[in-house]
């Protein structure tokens, strides 16, 4: 990289960069804020989940039912969760909500999951659908067997012309006497920039967008933003997101 490009590079990082880090797009997907900036069509019903069809924002389940397995939330271990007793009635959405999205991007959606009930569990069948004006994808996932494990799945998705979407949980599984689950650290970001896939955002990907650096094809991994260069926004989404894959 010539003395130019690298001044470039800083100006461009210390501007553009907090820009461009991979935000999570979804709010409150921590539940950190409580029972707020989602909906459901599920009763709101704290403290108490012994009925089909209710919900909680919570720290440990044991506090809302006697078969509620001690454990904490996905975050910290000591932040909240939605936990849920699960409908008896078909596609009645748990946790919904419209997220602003840019077109023609790809993101990334995940999910944190697990089973609170101790007593019979047989698990959850969750569905995720992410769906537009245009297209619906459908996520369909069990809850972990084993009460009290955080299990997290993904899905990648294409927003083409939308510019919002919306995210839908549902509960397929309509056994009253199982069926509940919990759900944490739900996101829509942008896929990590992880050209060279070890999980981390560090030198090695710097290093192989530089290595690429022109017209793709013919090498096209550090075309993190697939505008068909490896140039300079390339790497500042690698810098911008510095550290672990979220
Ligand atoms: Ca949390
Ligand atoms: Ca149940
Ligand atoms: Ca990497
Ligand atoms: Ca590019």
């Amino acid at each position: 990289m010539s003395k130019a490009l690298a001044n470039l590079v800083v100006v461009l990082l210390v501007v553009i960069a907090p820009q461009v880090a991979a935000d999570n797009l979804v709010v409150n997907g921590d539940f950190e804020s409580g029972n707020e900036d989602f909906l459901s069509e599920y009763r709101y019903s704290p403290g108490d989940l012994s009925e089909p069809g209710t919900y909680d924002v919570l720290a440990n389940p044991a506090s809302a039912h006697p078969q509620g397995q001690s454990y904490g939330d996905h975050t910290s271990g000591q932040g909240s969760m939605l936990a849920a007793n699960g409908a008896t009635v078909p596609g009645l959405p748990v946790w919904q909500q419209v997220v602003a999205v840019a077109s023609n991007s790809s993101y990334d959606f995940c999910i944190w999951i697990s089973t609170w009930d101790s007593s019979s569990p047989v698990p959850a069948d969750l569905h995720v659908v992410i769906s537009t004006e245009q297209q619906s994808v459908e996520l369909q996932v069990s809850a972990p067997q084993v009460p009290g494990v955080w299990e997290r799945v993904c899905v990648s998705w294409y927003s083409a012309s939308a510019t919002s979407a919306e995210i839908t949980v549902t509960d397929a599984n309509l056994s009253a006497g199982s069926n509940d689950f919990a759900l944490d650290d739900i996101s829509l970001r942008s896929p990590c920039p992880d050209p060279d896939g070890d999980g981390d955002v560090g030198i090695g990907d710097f290093r192989l967008v530089l290595a690429q650096w022109g017209q793709c094809p013919p090498q096209c991994v550090g075309d993190i933003d697939g505008d068909n260069i490896v140039g300079i926004i390339d790497l500042l989404l690698v810098l911008a997101n510095w550290g672990p894959c979220p």
